[in-house]
């Protein structure tokens, strides 16, 4: 039986006539650059042309909602892959850039129809965001990118794009 944490999907779907944004937070630097390897590796695995992801870098994570939304307005890509980490501890206004990153990020998904993803870990201490921004499966960045992926072919699939 999967635990509660594990992926319902295993399978690895293509990717290979998609094109991808990563949208990444400069703040914690170390942390998102494992989780930007990560979205990568997905992305690879999935058959993603090399030239197919670009990668933009924003100050941090409050600033990551509209350099999504500027990505998926431009039309050039089929999903877009939002990168951060937010810990608590370090962050006196946690909850005000760990908020406003989520609502931002569904507020431009919904706005623009471009699935925007939130890799955007959200954690009480470096530990923890460590322990998401690991080299396996389980890293935010990893997960973010096999979801987008998943939902590039979803919709091209049953809705045209
Ligand atoms: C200011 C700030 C703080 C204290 N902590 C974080 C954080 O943990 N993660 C993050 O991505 N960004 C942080 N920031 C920066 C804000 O996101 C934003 O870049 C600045 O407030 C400038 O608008």
């Amino acid at each position: 039986m999967s635990s509660e944490k594990s992926q319902p999907r295993k399978q690895t779907l293509n990717a290979s006539s998609f094109r991808f944004a990563i949208v990444a937070s400069l703040w914690n630097d170390a942390i998102v650059s494992r989780l930007i390897d990560g979205a990568q590796k997905a992305l690879q695995q999935a058959s993603a042309a090399d030239d197919a992801v670009d990668l933009f870098r924003v100050p941090g994570a409050f600033e990551i909602p509209l350099c999504a939304q500027k990505a998926a307005e431009s039309r050039k890509f089929d999903a877009v892959i939002c990168l951060g980490v937010v810990i608590r501890g370090d962050t006196p206004h946690f909850e005000y850039i760990a908020a406003a990153a989520a609502r931002g990020i569904s507020e431009a998904s919904l706005r623009t129809g471009v699935p925007l993803l939130f890799g955007v870990i959200t954690a009480d201490n470096v530990e923890q965001a460590d322990e998401r921004s690991r080299d396996d499966e389980n890293n935010k960045g990893y997960e973010a990118a096999m979801a987008a992926v998943e939902l590039a072919n979803l919709y091209r699939d049953n809705f045209g794009k």
